[in-house]
C-alpha cells in the first residue's frame, strides 16, 4: 500500500447551492454531502466517473427533495398510507441532519456522522421518539449505514430506503444481475411476480420492490464499469426507472434524463417493514463499489 499522503485527506464544511454541505477528498475519491437529508449527491472514485446521478432539473432549495444522489426515505416509503398530503418517502430527506463530526482512519478512509432526532415537526406525522444516525464512509467503497433507535417507551414500525440514483451511460444498455429467482411487487401492476431473467434490463418504466438481501451488479459497458451493491440489514431492493412518460410528468427530471439514471435502492419496505421495541435499534447498510469491466464482460 502506498504511503498515505495525509495532505489529501480533507473534510471541508461548505455551502453549495445555498445548502450547508460537506466535501470530502481522500486517496479513494471525493464526496459531496448536503446536511439537508444527509444526502450524498456526489461520489466519484479516484480515477473514475461519478457513480451517482443528480437531475439537472433538481430544485436545490431548502426543504425541497433533491432528485438524485442517495435520498434517505424514512419513516415511510412512497406515499403515506393514510395521509396523502404528507411528502412521499417521509420527512428525513428534507430534514436538516446534525453534523456529528468526521474522522480519518489509518488507511485514509474518511467517515462522516450525522444525526436526526424526534421533535415537534417529526411527531406531527410520526408520533414516536427515535434517534437516527447516518454514517457515510469514503474508502475503497462508499459505505452508508442508516441506524434507527427507538428511544421511547412504545414500539413503532417504520420503512427505510437508501434511494440510490446511479448514473449510467444509457439505461437501455445496462443490466442488473443478482435478482434472479427473487419475488417482487410490481408497483405498476400491483402483482407479485418472480424474477425469471438472468438480468433485469430496462426498456419501459420499471418500479419493482424485490424481497431480496442479495448483492446486485449494475453492469454498464458504456462506462466500462460494474457497480457492485452489497447490503446488510436490508431485505428489500427497489429497482426504478421512470422511462419516458413519467419523466415528462416529473418537473424535477429532464425529459431525456431517464436514459442516464437507474435507481437500485437498499431498503426495508412493505412486507419488510421494521418493528422496533423500546431501546432496540436497526441498521441498514449498503456498500457501493465501482469496478472496471473485465474484457469478457465488455464484449457483452
Ligand atoms: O423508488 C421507487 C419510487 O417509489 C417510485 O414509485 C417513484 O415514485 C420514485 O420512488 C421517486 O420518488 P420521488 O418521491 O423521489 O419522486
Amino acid at each position: 500500500m502506498s504511503a498515505r499522503d495525509e495532505s489529501t485527506d480533507k473534510i471541508i464544511e461548505t455551502v453549495e447551492n445555498g445548502l450547508l454541505a460537506l466535501r470530502v477528498r481522500n486517496r479513494f475519491g471525493s464526496l459531496l454531502v448536503y446536511r439537508q437529508g444527509a444526502q450524498v449527491v456526489d461520489y466519484t472514485p479516484a480515477g473514475g466517473a461519478p457513480v451517482l446521478f443528480v437531475s439537472r432539473a433538481s430544485r436545490l432549495e431548502r426543504k425541497k427533495a433533491i432528485r438524485g444522489g442517495v435520498p434517505i426515505c424514512f419513516p415511510w416509503f412512497g406515499p403515506h398510507e393514510e395521509r396523502k398530503e404528507l411528502p412521499a418517502h417521509g420527512f428525513a430527506r428534507t430534514s436538516e441532519f446534525e453534523y456529528l463530526g468526521g474522522a480519518t482512519s489509518a488507511s485514509g478512509e474518511v467517515s462522516l456522522r450525522f444525526g436526526l432526532k424526534a421533535g415537534p415537526a417529526t411527531r406531527e406525522s410520526f408520533p414516536y421518539d427515535f434517534e437516527a444516525h447516518y454514517e457515510v464512509r469514503l474508502g475503497e467503497n462508499l459505505t452508508l449505514v442508516f441506524t434507527v433507535r427507538n428511544t421511547g417507551n412504545v414500539p413503532f414500525t417504520f420503512e427505510a430506503a437508501l434511494h440510490t440514483y446511479f448514473a449510467v451511460s444509457d439505461v437501455r444498455q445496462v443490466e442488473v444481475t443478482g435478482l434472479t429467482g427473487e419475488s417482487y411487487l410490481d408497483q405498476l401492476s400491483g402483482r407479485v411476480e418472480q424474477e425469471a431473467e438472468r438480468a433485469v434490463r430496462i426498456s419501459r418504466e420499471v418500479d419493482r420492490i424485490y424481497t431480496s438481501r442479495a448483492t446486485c451488479h449494475l453492469v454498464d459497458p458504456g462506462l466500462d464499469r460494474e457497480i457492485v451493491v452489497s447490503k446488510q440489514g436490508s431485505a428489500s431492493t427497489v429497482v426504478w426507472n421512470p422511462w419516458i412518460e413519467k419523466s415528462q410528468r416529473l418537473a424535477d427530471l429532464g425529459d431525456d434524463e431517464y436514459l442516464r439514471m437507474l435507481c437500485i435502492e437498499s431498503a426495508n419496505v412493505r412486507p419488510e417493514t421494521i418493528e422496533l421495541f423500546p431501546s432496540e435499534a436497526h441498521a441498514l447498510q449498503v456498500s457501493i463499489a465501482s469496478e472496471r469491466l473485465d474484457a469478457e464482460r465488455r464484449a457483452g
